[in-house]
Parts: C-alpha cells; structure tokens; sequence
C-alpha cells in the first residue's frame, strides 16, 4: 500500500513529489533503480521483506554540527525559538519526506519527537502533545511506527549511565522516561521498543561496581518488560549493541555478549536484538556476522542499517552503499525466513558537506536501492545449489554415521579416541572459500534486473 504524501501549511521539500520507481537505466537521482515495492521476491513485495524506516533523530534534529564546527544545514522546521511550534513543524517535515520517500515505517526518539520539559509532567505533556499529532498524521498518511525509544544519553544526569548508573536518583528518573516512551509506543502502535546503551557501560574500572551496573540493568529491563506487557504492548523488546562510543567500554558490547546476557536474566521470550552495522564494525566484526549471530540464537529482531568507514574505527553512520555487505546481510535475512516485525532502519545521517535538501532523499534512495539489490541477488544466491552444497557439503560426516552420533551425544571422549584411532589421521578437506567469494561475484556483476 502506497503512502499519501502529507501536505502540511508549509512544504518543507518543494520540488520533490513521491519518489517512483524508474528501473535501472533511469539517470534520475530521485528515482529509485532497483527497489520496487511491489516486486515480488522469494514470495513477498519487497516492501514486505524491508520493512523500510526513516529515523527522526539525524534527518530532522541533526543539523550538521560536529565538534569541529557549527551545522551546516538550512532546515526551514528548525527555524523557530518555541519549542511547540518547532516540534510541530518538524513533525510535519518528517510525514512531508517520510511519506514523499513512500517507505512505511518511522522510529524516533522521546526528546527529538517531543522537546524535554522542566519536571518529569512537563515532559509527559510534550510528549502526549506530539504522540497525539503523531496519531493523527499516521491515520491521514499509512505511515507506522517500527520503534520508539527514550533517550538515555544526551542529558547531563546521564552522564554516568541511566539504568547503570552509581546513583539510584538516576536510575529512576530514566524509568520515568522509560514509562512515558513506552506509551508513546503504544499509542503510536509501534511495533518494537528500542533500548541502545548509550552510556550503560563505564570510562574507569577502579571506580566501578561493574556487577552491581550489570545486575541493575537487568533489573531494570525486566521492570519496562513488565510495565511494557501491562499497558498492552505486544511487540518485541529490542537492545541494540555497540562496543564503545560513547563510552570507553559499554556492557551491551555485542549481539554474542547481548545473546548471553539475555538468556542469564530469563529476557530472552520478550527482547531481542536491534543489529546495527556500523556498531558490529566498531566491535571488530562485520555487520553479517553479528546478524548470523542473533539469527543462530533466533533473537535477530531488527537491523540499523547503515555503514561505517573502512579508514577509522569511528560510529560514521553513513548510507549503506556496499552492495557487497547488504547482499551478505540479506543472505542471514532470507535464511532465517525474514525479519519478522522487525525492519531496516536508515539510522545514518548525510554527510556535513552534504547541504542541499535533496541529498537526505538521494541518501535514503541510494541506501533502498542498495539494500533492494542485495535482496535480489541473495535470493539468487541461496536459491544456487552451489551455495548451499558448499557449506552443507563441509558438514557432511556429522549426518549419519558416528557424526550424528557425537550430535546427539552418544559418544564418549574415550569413544572419540577409539574412532580417532581407527581412523588415523584426517583427511585434509578444502574450504572452498575462493570458490563461494567468486560465486557470490558472480551473481552481483549479473545484477538485480
Ligand atoms: C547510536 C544509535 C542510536 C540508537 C537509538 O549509535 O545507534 O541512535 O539507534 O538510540
Ligand atoms: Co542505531
């Protein structure tokens, strides 16, 4: 189902209408190449399978600014002292591009939606304020919410953590944010309810109690799942892992540590993951292998799509552009029989040299696209017997035989060595990695028409 642009008293994007697709030979730069919502792939639209979302925070309340220097982008919503008429006018920007943009789903943060009040009630007003007009701008335009969250982070109590912080004052003012963001959610219909660990991690050890932190977290997250389930929320709980940044260390490190942590504190029915690539980069791994993981434990709940940069460790969040990295990501995705209720999430801004209004659409085009590609080229992979010959084909002596007796636990360590013995030395097998890497080539220089 199509979007209705909304048309609000100002258009914020004059000159843009609702982003068609063109197919592959278009030069248009506000046309989409390869994603076709109504394109069926592997028995699904694709819009079904992407489940695309807009993030409010880096489209609507960045504005370029970095610790070198001032924004560099004239946003006509942010033009306003009153934090009322500036909330309101960036909501309806965000509706403008979102539905113009035509993807189905939006994500936003407590205070970038609403604007933070002088006492825990003010703030609750603003926010039933915006979740309000929120409300009536999904029901006039078929947009939906794929997450709400609170942010933890920017506001100096924070500074020592929220939920993990030393102090217990803390801790309860971020419940208070907690509770009002989960209604938010709710109201909002909102499928999932993000928790990113800003600061839930530590600078120094000597002045830490890193096993009281982690016990209170966990605490804390059982608390919002209760609270979340009591007022009706149906959806899936989500921690989104990142090593470091802004802290030196950060407990939810990644989706393995966050897996292990879920399971040891019984949270593992109600919470799963949020994988974002350019947070798996900074843990040293790649973006599919932390999805492969969270797919593995079937806690891979949604993805952040976005990318870092190869030159440095830093969390860039650019546009995803590497079809080489989303036809892997989409290989974990199809495998596990697709991302539920999850989606892909564009958290990743333009670039400060990147002023014009019209680049935050040619970003997220060009990141739908891209993800769109390796959605096609996955399927054409995964549906090659090659591939899964290849892998399976390495397994092969644990299915029948004394494999599938080690499988199952028949056999002891001294059984092992018997086998061992009879056996004599192991037979050198390739891995054929080569052979996968020019397969998978192979299949993305034929391209996604
Ligand atoms: C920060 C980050 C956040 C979360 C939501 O690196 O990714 O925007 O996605 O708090
Ligand atoms: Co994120």
């Amino acid at each position: 189902m199509s979007r209705t642009v909304f048309k609000g008293d100002t258009e914020y994007f004059p000159g843009i209408g609702q982003i068609q697709f063109e197919g592959p030979e278009s030069d248009n730069p506000l046309a989409f190449k390869a994603y076709d919502r109504e394109r069926r792939v592997a028995g699904k639209t694709m819009e079904e399978h992407l489940r695309f979302a807009v993030c409010y925070w880096h489209n609507f309340c960045a504005t370029g600014a970095d610790p070198f220097g001032p924004g560099t982008r004239d946003q006509a919503w942010a033009r306003s002292s009153d934090p009322v008429q500036m909330a309101r006018k960036r909501m309806d920007a965000a509706f403008e591009f979102c539905t113009k943009l035509n993807v189905p789903f939006w994500c936003f943060h407590d205070f970038d939606m609403a604007w933070e009040g002088a006492s825990i009630d003010e703030s609750d007003a603003n926010i039933q304020t915006m979740v309000d007009l929120a409300n009536e701008r999904q029901a006039e335009t078929g947009m939906k919410l794929l997450w709400g969250t609170a942010n933890l982070f920017s506001n100096p109590r924070y500074m020592n953590g929220a939920s993990t912080n030393p102090s217990f004052d803390v801790v309860a003012y971020a419940a208070s944010q907690v509770k009002a963001a989960l209604d938010a959610t709710v109201a909002l219909g909102g499928q999932n309810y993000v928790f990113w660990g800003g600061r839930e991690g530590y600078a120094y050890l000597q002045n830490t109690d890193t096993r009281r932190e982690l016990q209170h977290l966990a605490m804390f997250l059982d608390k919002a799942r209760e609270y979340g389930r009591s007022i009706g929320f149906e959806g899936t709980f989500l921690i989104e892992p990142k090593p470091m940044e802004p802290m030196y260390h950060q407990y939810d490190f990644d989706a393995q540590t966050v897996i292990g942590f879920l399971r040891h504190h019984g949270l593992d029915g109600d919470f799963k993951l949020n994988v974002e690539a350019n947070h798996a980069t900074l843990a040293g791994h790649t973006f599919a292998h932390d999805l492969q993981m969270g797919a593995d434990a079937g806690l891979l709940g949604s993805i952040d799509a976005n990318m870092g940069n190869p030159q440095n460790g830093w969390d860039t969040d650019q546009f995803p552009s590497s079809i080489y990295d989303t036809v892997h990501a989409m290989m974990v995705v199809l495998k596990m029989g697709g991302i539920g209720s999850g989606g892909l999430n564009f958290d990743a801004k333009v670039r400060r040299e990147s002023t014009d209004l019209s680049d935050m659409f040619i970003a997220h085009i060009g990141g739908m696209d891209c993800f769109a590609r390796g959605l096609i080229i996955a399927d054409r992979i995964l549906a090659d017997q090659r591939s899964s010959d290849l892998r399976d084909g390495r397994y092969a002596s644990f299915d029948s035989g004394d494999g599938k007796r080690f499988e199952n636990g028949e056999l002891s360590l001294t059984d092992l060595r018997d086998i061992a013995v009879a056996t004599g030395e192991p037979e050198l097998v390739s891995g054929k990695q080569e052979l996968y890497e020019n397969l998978i080539n192979d299949y993305i220089v034929r391209g996604a028409s």
